[in-house]
């Protein structure tokens, strides 16, 4: 059994662990664990170390902010495959998933060691020689990052990392899923803040449920609130930051992904990419495609290999290596799995493969694909447009044209990822420009982004302001910084102090 424990200016705290909540792995529904439940207490102790922390943290040079998260990678890499292994225990993810989860931590955090020694700001000329002014990037204050469990170690790096070496501070809450996961990073960033002797208080850890990180965006004293999970939350999120005079929102939310494949598409390469963007990790990933969108001409011949491999799919246990994914992450994602099937059938569209067990004694489930028809004419208020199950449910639609697919792709009210699978270089730039996904591939699956480029969505799916490497350009205030080097004063448009009788 594992317990968790707060960590607040540098110490570590589980008074209310008894009054916590239960973990559980997904593979076996077994408890794994117990972590505490933050109150109004941790929450407060935690914003004041945190804006305590700030006053000195923004004044350190962006070098020096760096080399304290570059001790970091070292640790992380120095616990590899601990990491990996909790992240399977308590995610479900596979063991080779869990390994590319905390790859992709390293990646991120070797990005934001980099990015402290780049160049900060501009300097801009003035329209006086005696006037010296510069672009200076202002560190914003304490920030709040709540991230969710299908990336319970890279997400946090995602979000964590550009905000430390800007210079804010942050408190920081893991999922209820994967507290684990979370706290690991923190113990290691413990270890290499204090040995640079770095403000307590620049990261704190808070468990919690959703009604604790409600608190901690509420609390008045937190500027931004950085959250990665359901559109449903992420757009009470953006309530909260619209009314305020001083918070922003940076929201990464669902998805419902693409993967149109043209009549000219490699085959192998298609299917190799739909398989991929459909049911890695067990299609829990918010860039996971939920529509394949596939020209009539080679429709049939699709289909058919893509439901011989789906026939072939295993998702069994996260650590045995031949199996492609795990388990769903817990019993209402089973419940949501069948529920979802239920809807999507009612509506009347075709189901050719389906998990039609009505029990959910177990997180294992098999895929549902569907099919549908363009010209049968869309509901685009129909489930497989609008929800996002976050489960294997897949629809094929079947489209006369490259428009046509085009037009399925940007219905959605969603727009993270989308995919395109063509050697027709006219259609890719027609793609490159109309597609409305913060993610554009080309003979490519929808997941497997690379942390130096933006990750984020628009629409539902996004704020617009995208994390990963995106994340920098939104740490801080772009403010003026202006200097008179003269003995009097010369101001621009003419303007002049002298006092006329
Ligand atoms: C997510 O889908 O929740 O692009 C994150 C990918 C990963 C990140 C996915 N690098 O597939």
């Amino acid at each position: 059994m594992m317990f968790g424990e707060h960590y607040i200016a540098e110490k570590w705290d589980a008074r209310d662990c008894m009054g916590g909540f239960r973990v559980y792995n997904p593979a076996n529904r077994k408890q794994i664990g117990l972590a505490p439940c933050a109150g109004e207490y941790e929450i407060n102790e935690a914003v004041g170390a945190a804006e305590e922390a700030f006053t000195k943290w923004s004044k350190w040079s962006w070098v020096k902010r760096a080399e304290v998260i570059d001790d970091l990678v070292q640790l992380v890499k120095a616990h590899f495959e601990e990491i990996a292994v909790l992240i399977t225990q308590e995610s479900g993810k596979h063991i080779n998933e869990a390994r590319a989860d905390v790859t992709e931590g390293i990646h991120m955090l070797q990005y934001c060691v980099g990015r402290g020694r780049q160049a900060i700001g501009e300097k801009i000329p003035s329209e006086f020689s005696e006037k010296e002014s510069e672009i200076f990037l202002q560190s914003k204050g304490v920030f709040v990052v709540i991230t969710p469990w299908n990336f319970p170690f890279a997400i946090p790096t995602w979000l964590i990392g550009p905000s430390l070496v800007s210079g804010n501070t942050v408190i920081f809450k893991p999922s209820e899923e994967t507290p684990f996961s979370g706290e690991y990073l923190i113990r290691l960033f413990d270890k290499a803040a204090k040995k640079h002797n770095a403000p307590p208080g620049i990261l704190n850890l808070i468990h919690g449920n959703g009604e604790i990180g409600k608190h901690l965006v509420c609390h008045p004293r937190v500027v931004g609130l950085l959250f990665t999970g359901s559109y449903a939350v992420g757009k009470k999120i953006k309530k909260i930051a619209a009314e305020s005079d001083e918070k922003f929102a940076i929201c990464e939310m669902g998805g419902k992904n693409s993967l149109i494949v043209l009549k000219d598409a490699n085959l192998n390469l298609a299917l190799n990419a739909a398989i991929l963007s459909a049911y890695k990790t067990t299609h829990q990933r918010c860039v996971s495609a939920d529509l394949i969108i596939v020209e009539e001409k080679i429709e049939k011949e699709f289909t058919k290999k893509f439901l011989d491999l789906t026939d072939r799919m295993v998702f069994g246990d996260p650590f045995d290596s031949k199996v492609f994914a795990g388990p769903l992450i817990n019993e209402t994602a089973v419940i949501n799995h069948h529920f979802y099937r239920k809807k999507v059938i009612e509506e009347g569209i075709e189901l050719l493969r389906g998990d039609l067990r009505d029990d959910n004694f177990t997180n294992f489930v098999k895929p549902n694909v569907f099919r549908l028809h363009y010209r049968d004419g869309f509901d685009f208020d129909s489930h497989v447009f609008k929800e996002e199950a976050f489960t294997p449910n897949i629809a094929i639609i079947i489209v006369r044209d490259f428009e046509e697919a085009l037009k399925t792709a940007n219905s959605t009210p969603y727009g993270l990822s989308m995919s395109l699978i063509t050697e027709d270089w006219r259609k890719m730039r027609e793609f490159k420009t109309l597609a409305k996904a913060g993610l554009k591939y080309i003979n490519l699956p929808t997941i497997g982004a690379e942390v130096q480029l933006p990750f984020g969505g628009i629409r539902r799916s996004g704020t617009g302001m995208p994390s990963a490497a995106g994340l920098f350009d939104y740490m801080c205030y772009k403010t003026a910084f202006t200097v008179n080097y003269g003995k009097e004063i010369n101001l621009a448009q003419g303007l002049s102090s002298e006092v006329k009788k």
